[in-house]
């Protein structure tokens, strides 16, 4: 048993994509490399994290509103400057594309090269922050095509099945990696005092069905009737639970471990949602098809869906197979009663 954990203690994460791939390849370096800048992201922010942690209460005190906003402000724009800086050391970026900046920042050095493009939301959930509560980073890496010389990104526009790899950092009580390469989702978690990912689960499968839905029911009078019929389907049979954390990939994270369906449909205001597609809902699709369950907008599935813009919205019904066609169930009834 100690030699098998020891096997896992030295299983590092660019060491598991080497494994996953069964090549040498260049393409399998490059993946291994950028899932290694990943890592080092991840720890680099989950350092600051507990900092601001720190520096949030220390203002917190002030009860300054726009102190606290800084803080949090603070942690977004740190966040997406860590990615870039330690994905314009890679190499093999050229071009990395954030919720946090309206075009894409290409790192020119890398282009000629380099052959991919970074999608992320670098701190998602920001607001939970200030109340200690979890956050999470969301990330996919897709094949550049060509190189656009307006900085269009136009071929970003493409459905979430180009993407190559994908996963998320959850900084909770522990930070967590979870990531796909298109074979299975397997779980890494930060050990600080080795400052490394150590592998925790491999082939990560999400239950068939699950007891927990996790949408803002705030929303209620805000949603179609369909959704409605949802919820109301829920509140009154047995075997339920409803948990909503307010920060997406946390939300997510239990889902893929205790099955069930997150939902954040399109509401009067938003009829696209609040949620991002190309680096927030597709990742997340691409890691749910992976460990067995399903992603859709309620009428497609999110993998398939093409964005118009980069930043694009998209509503999200994410996770065990059941539940989510449970909840298109609802919503191609009322179509054909329409
Ligand atoms: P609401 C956080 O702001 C976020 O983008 C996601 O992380 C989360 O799932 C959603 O918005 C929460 O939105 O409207 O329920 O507060």
């Amino acid at each position: 048993a100690q030699e098998r954990a020891l096997d896992r203690d030295c299983t590092t994460l660019s060491r598991h994509v080497l494994q996953q791939l069964q090549s040498f390849s260049a393409d399998a370096q490059d993946l291994s490399s950028l899932m290694n800048r990943i890592a080092l992201a991840g720890k680099l922010i989950s350092r600051h994290l507990s900092r601001a942690g720190l520096m949030a209460n220390v203002l917190g005190f002030t009860g300054e509103v726009n102190v606290q906003g800084e803080s949090v402000k603070k942690m977004d724009v740190y966040a997406n400057d860590v990615f870039i800086s330690v994905f314009k050391q890679s190499g093999l970026v050229c071009r990395l594309a954030s919720e946090e900046m309206e075009k894409p920042y290409y790192i020119p050095e890398n282009c000629p090269i380099g052959r991919y493009t970074l999608l992320y939301d670098p701190i998602d959930g920001s607001s939970n922050i200030d109340s200690n509560l979890n956050v999470g980073s969301i990330f996919c890496i897709r094949q550049q095509e060509g190189i656009d010389d307006d900085g269009s990104a136009r071929d970003l526009l493409q459905s979430g099945r180009k993407q190559i790899a994908a996963g998320y950092i959850l900084y909770g009580p522990s930070t967590m990696l979870v990531y796909s390469i298109g074979k299975g989702v397997h779980s890494f978690t930060l050990d600080p005092s080795l400052g490394e990912f150590i592998l925790s689960s491999e082939n990560i499968q999400i239950p068939q069905h699950g007891p927990i839905y996790s949408v803002n029911e705030g929303n209620f009078w805000q949603w179609e009737e369909s959704i409605r019929d949802y919820i109301r389907y829920v509140h009154r049979h047995e075997g339920y639970t409803a948990r909503y954390g307010g920060a997406l990939v946390g939300d997510f994270h239990r889902i893929l471990f205790q099955g069930g369906v997150f939902l954040y449909p399109g509401t009067l205001k938003q009829p696209q949602g609040k949620l991002r597609l190309l680096y927030e809902a597709a990742p997340l699709a691409f890691l749910v098809e992976q460990a067995g369950g399903r992603a859709s907008t309620g009428t497609q599935d999110i993998l398939d869906a093409v964005p118009d813009k980069l930043h694009a919205r998209t509503p999200l019904i994410i996770g065990s197979k059941e539940d989510v066609a449970l909840v298109e169930s609802f919503i191609s009834e009322r179509k054909k009663e329409a």
